[in-house]
């Protein structure tokens, strides 16, 4: 069974030491999680052993110093290729992972959500650098974001001293995902915000208790009654305590309410702002640094070569996607930059987007072809789910895969 690597770097080791418990321990002792924390005063080389320093610029507080996390981060880092007894993480395919995705997490950070949860649960090496005071130094962040992919994430909208509670939390959300971890994988199926809705309410004996009786529709078998009811508290429950969760009403998302129309070089600005809003995490996330930036000259070629269609309302550019004959590929659909604003993101747009660029397709065609990120697991789940699969090898560019699929006779 795959195996997790954590590392964590901190400059209180002992606050970390509740990974010993419950469930969380038990997986690292029955070897699915290999948890390394670190002292950052290690990574010192003064008498005072010094983290931090005043803000340059004024300013209340303190600064954690570049200097300790760079050696700290390196040490982390050299662990992967050290080979050392069973340290290094493997992935998926059995290689070793050369770098970890570093979790950077603070209030300024990126939401982390159980989609993010998901997401880190895939990753075979994650670290976790864990600041205090007013922040770490910025040139850290760019530094180890030249070396490994790197997260800021933040618990919510509120602030805590340290990042040590919320690796604490975030640990507990990832590890619990992992095979083998929780013995019953439908009690993670069924959860609060696995699909979108809070849990309904849960009983127990007695069924009488201080006068207060557990709802009649539980006592009986009626299996298809109880299973309305409970979905039926959990819509409720959902609009009272997180109606931000319902879909909004008001603002239809389906594609139908969007005005459609063939792109001109004139959408090319708007083309290239959504192209990085949709790439920009992807890359961030599976580090193909510096891939993706495309000068508008290149939006405009692209323009020219394909049948870009984009939907707009009021006047915002909400989605789009490209067609065309397959350039080399007889008989074949390309289908390219399927996108859609990151706000209306996970509503089901995308996949309609792909059935009509599907329906776009000449008479002809017999094969529909994209491509997307090797690692962007929501775009393949969602291909793979309109019925696409996976060709063998690198995809047309490096770090990404082709998918195809046959068309259906009609
Ligand atoms: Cl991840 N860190 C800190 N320091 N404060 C927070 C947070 C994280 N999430 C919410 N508040």
């Amino acid at each position: 069974m795959a195996q997790q690597r954590l590392d964590v770097v901190t400059i209180f080791p002992e606050y970390l030491a509740p990974l010993d418990l419950s469930l969380i321990g038990k997986a690292r002792r029955d070897g699915l999680l290999d948890l390394h924390v670190h002292d950052l005063r290690d990574f010192t080389h003064d008498r005072h052993r010094t983290v931090d320093d005043s803000p340059y610029g004024g300013g209340a507080g303190m600064v954690m110093k570049p200097g300790p996390w760079a050696e700290a981060l390196e040490h982390v880092v050299a662990q992967g290729s050290a080979g050392e007894a069973g340290g290094a993480a493997t992935t998926g395919a059995g290689e070793p992972a050369r770098v970890p995705t570093l979790i950077i997490p603070g209030p300024g950070g990126e939401r982390f959500t159980q989609q993010v949860a998901r997401e880190l649960a895939d990753e075979p090496w994650l670290a976790f650098a864990c600041g205090r005071y007013e922040g770490i130094d910025e040139r850290v962040y760019e530094w180890a974001g030249e070396r490994m992919p790197v997260r800021v994430l933040s618990l919510g909208d509120y602030v805590l001293n340290g990042g040590e509670v919320a690796v604490l939390a975030m640990v507990e959300a990832v590890a619990r995902l992992l095979p083998g971890v929780i013995g019953n994988a439908e009690s993670l199926v069924e959860e609060s915000h696995e699909d979108g809705l809070l849990e309904y309410p849960v009983y127990t004996k007695p069924a009488e208790w201080g006068g207060r009786h557990v709802p009649d529709v539980l006592l009986g078998g009626n299996h298809r009654a109880i299973a309305e009811w409970r979905h039926e508290q959990r819509v409720q429950r959902t609009a009272e305590r997180r109606p931000d969760l319902l879909p909004p009403a008001a603002a239809s998302t389906a594609l139908v309410d969007l005005e459609e129309r063939v792109a001109t070089p004139a959408d090319a600005p708007d083309l290239q702002v959504l192209t990085r809003a949709c790439w920009a995490p992807e890359f961030a996330r599976y580090g193909m640094f510096g891939a993706g930036e495309e000068d508008l000259e290149t939006v405009r070629a692209g323009i020219q070569e394909w049948d870009t269609r984009v939907w707009r309302r009021d006047g915002q550019l909400l989605a789009s996607f490209r067609v065309r004959p397959h350039p080399t590929q007889e008989a074949t659909w390309q289908i390219g930059r399927l996108m859609v604003a990151p706000y209306l993101q996970g509503r089901g747009l995308g996949r309609e987007l792909l059935a009509y660029a599907e329906s776009l397709a000449p008479e002809d065609v017999g094969t529909f072809w994209l491509n997307t990120g090797a690692k962007s697991t929501e775009n393949l789940r969602m291909y793979k789910k309109a019925g696409y699969r996976v060709r063998p090898g690198e995809g047309e560019f490096p770090g990404t895969v082709d998918l195809t699929k046959r068309r259906s006779p009609a």
